[in-house]
């Protein structure tokens, strides 16, 4: 029977959250960057480089993914890993889609991450798909989905590229139908002043070794935008837990903090694209890394 009801061809909009968790070091913000299409997420080889619940916009005229990177799930060992590891639970309940990233050399299944699914939709990406054979991804797969029932199995290279067309694809079909809940042409809900701070912290990632690292905080104490005339004026403070760690991230004659903030400022212009002057200064802020007061006044509250 006909009808005169006119058909729309136009599919719903879609909008919905997909949280990307997983181990430290397995690639979580590597594949985040490379379906933003661009560098967001700061990534190093070193583990526990991500602190943060970071929230991505990748928007299209008919779907809207909001997509979470996340730190890697470590046991806690101080307070600031008891935050961390609450904004993976914060990110995956959420979530309508969850992403468990794994890399390809893993040999055992990570059972504590995998509780942390429950029966939510789920995607294993085993990544790194570069470094093997794909055949070789097999029995990891088989020894995962022995331990929960994946909707997706997806083997990837986010370093290449590899694969990231499908990840794609799949995480749009996992979204609810729904209007935008940010603006589309929004990237991040972070301003420019937490990708500065996470820059610099990235610069000390790879130019420090052993615990320095891991000791540090980057603040940006002052954010003055210019203008045509005049560069952006950041002065950002990087925060150490003993009194040592200060004369090492100075270096002799300063020449240690003046590489970070070379390297520093080279990307925080390329990211924010205007010429900025960059200030560093080290402070000693003993044991920050389990003090409630100064982790809320780093921004690891609630929404970090
Ligand atoms: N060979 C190879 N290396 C990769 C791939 N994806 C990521 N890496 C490397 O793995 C290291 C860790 O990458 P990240 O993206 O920082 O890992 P992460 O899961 O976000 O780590 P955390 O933030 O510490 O939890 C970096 O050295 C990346 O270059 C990949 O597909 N192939
Ligand atoms: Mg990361």
């Amino acid at each position: 029977m006909e009808t005169n009801q006119p058909v729309d061809p136009s599919p719903a909009h879609k909008c919905g959250y997909v949280a990307i968790i997983g181990k430290p070091n397995a690639g979580k913000s590597t594949l985040i960057n490379a379906l933003m299409g661009q560098k967001m997420s700061i990534v190093t080889d070193k583990p526990q480089t991500t602190r943060h619940r970071i929230l991505y916009l990748l928007s299209e005229d008919d779907y809207q993914l909001i997509v979470l990177d996340t730190p890697g799930l470590v046991e806690p060992r101080y307070h600031l890993h008891e935050i961390m590891m609450k904004n993976v639970q914060r990110a995956v309940e959420d979530a309508d889609l969850v992403i468990f990233l794994t890399d390809t050399r893993t040999k055992i299944p990570d059972e504590e991450g995998l509780k942390l699914l429950g029966n939510k939709p789920s995607m294993l990406i085993i990544n790194k798909l570069d470094l093997i054979d794909e055949r070789q991804t097999l029995p990891l797969a088989e020894a995962y989905l022995r331990k929960h029932p994946f909707n997706e199995i997806i083997p990837v290279s986010a370093l290449k590229g590899t694969n990231m067309d499908v990840v794609l694809k799949l995480m749009i079909e996992y979204l609810p139908e729904g209007p935008a809940l940010y603006p589309k042409d929004m990237l991040s809900e972070h301003p420019n002043r937490f990708f500065v701070s996470e820059i610099i912290r990235e610069k000390i990632f790879e130019l420090f070794s052993n615990e320095i690292p891991y000791s540090t905080q980057v603040n940006i104490a002052n954010y003055k935008e210019g203008d045509s005339h005049r560069k952006d004026v950041i002065d950002a403070e990087i925060v150490v837990d003993k009194k040592s760690q200060k004369g090492i991230l100075i270096g002799k004659n300063g020449d240690a903090i003046k590489k970070v903030g070379q390297e520093a400022r080279e990307d925080i212009e390329a990211f924010i694209g205007r010429p900025v002057y960059l200030q560093l200064f080290v402070k000693v802020r003993e044991d920050w890394r389990n003090s409630t007061g100064l982790l809320n006044s780093f921004g690891y509250g609630k929404s970090s």
